[in-house]
């Protein structure tokens, strides 16, 4: 092969995250040293740990810094409208059961606009893999308030601090039903691939919380240093709990933050209760769609 069609993935000295990124798409819009990119870097280690498909995987993003995710990965997948990620995702899952659904998005897109999105999916139990990076502001559009700015904080809109109580996503995600809930920073790469790793494996309404720099507005404006400073005040303020009551995990300024896997439980999906509701009522009359892909069988 000539080296003029060496492509980025063909090249001897290819990085080892090609096979899972678009490399062609790179460079990345991402600040130095914000946090998105140590979370593509453990999802894609896990998918290649535990031998997924690439071909059965999908990723959908919201809008945002976050949200050109699934843009980047080389994975099919949607980028969505702003707070629409966990509702494509849910047609996507109907209609395509085979695959491993993923979505990938900012706290403002899946907390703020999305939010109803976020929570009913969780109830019904909808078979979704939610890796959700908080950065505790709206990094993309200028550093907005988000659900998640920490009381004193401050945030474009709120320049002399934040007084509105911020979402604790732990707590939102476990009671509104999900039944595998993990909150990690960007510093815990090793425990975070291992969570993404549980979480491929899983079944259900999966959330995996990712505490992540914003460097270039939520450190900027309140003064923090750059992204590699949050990541010392993550080493030296987080503890981890495994199996902690999700009730008391929320992140004051600068505060401690409670990591960990707190909810990893087994129940029925909204597959699993509709295919099982309609075969009870409708019995033979009943045609439940194909388990290896979206087409609806025949009736017999
Ligand atoms: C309907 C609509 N409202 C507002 C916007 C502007 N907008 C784009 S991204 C964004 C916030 C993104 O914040 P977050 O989800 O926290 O992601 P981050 O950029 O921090 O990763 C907003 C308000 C939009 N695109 N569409
Ligand atoms: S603005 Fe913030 S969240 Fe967006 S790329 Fe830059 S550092 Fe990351």
């Amino acid at each position: 092969m000539s080296e003029a069609r060496q492509t980025a993935e063909t090249r001897p000295e290819a990085h080892p995250i090609s096979p899972y990124v678009r490399m062609d798409r790179m460079p990345h819009i991402w600040c130095p040293t914000c946090g998105i990119g140590t979370v593509v870097k453990c999802f894609a280690a896990a998918l290649e740990r535990t031998g997924t498909d690439l071909d059965k995987v999908a990723v959908c993003s919201g809008i945002g810094c976050t949200g050109r995710v699934a843009g980047y990965m080389k994975l099919d997948g949607f980028h969505s409208t702003h707070g629409r990620a966990v509702p494509f995702a849910t047609g996507l899952k109907l209609g395509r059961p085979e695959l491993l659904v993923t979505v990938f998005s900012g706290d403002g897109d899946l907390v703020g606009i999305g939010g109803n999105h976020f929570i009913h999916a969780a109830r019904r139990n909808m078979d979704l893999l939610i890796v959700l990076v908080n950065n505790f502001i709206y990094g993309m559009t200028g550093g907005q308030n988000a659900p998640t700015t920490p009381v004193n904080a401050r945030s474009s809109t709120m320049p002399f601090g934040n007084f509105e109580r911020p979402f604790s996503l732990p707590y939102l995600a476990a009671s509104s039903g999900a039944t595998y809930v993990a909150r990690w920073t960007c510093l815990h790469v090793r425990r975070l691939t291992k969570s993404f790793q549980e979480a491929i494996q899983r079944k259900g309404f999966r959330f995996v919380e990712v505490i992540a720099p914003c460097s270039t507005l939520y450190a900027r404006l309140n003064k923090l240093g750059s992204g590699y400073d949050l990541l010392q005040y993550y080493y030296e303020n987080s503890e981890i709990r495994h199996g902690a009551d999700t009730r008391n995990m929320d992140i004051d300024f600068q505060g401690p933050i409670v990591c960990g896997k707190f909810v990893d439980e087994e129940r029925p999906t909204f597959l699993d209760m509709m295919h099982d509701h309609y075969g009870r009522v409708l019995g033979d009359k009943y045609v439940p769609m194909s388990e290896e892909g979206g087409w609806i069988r025949a009736p017999d």
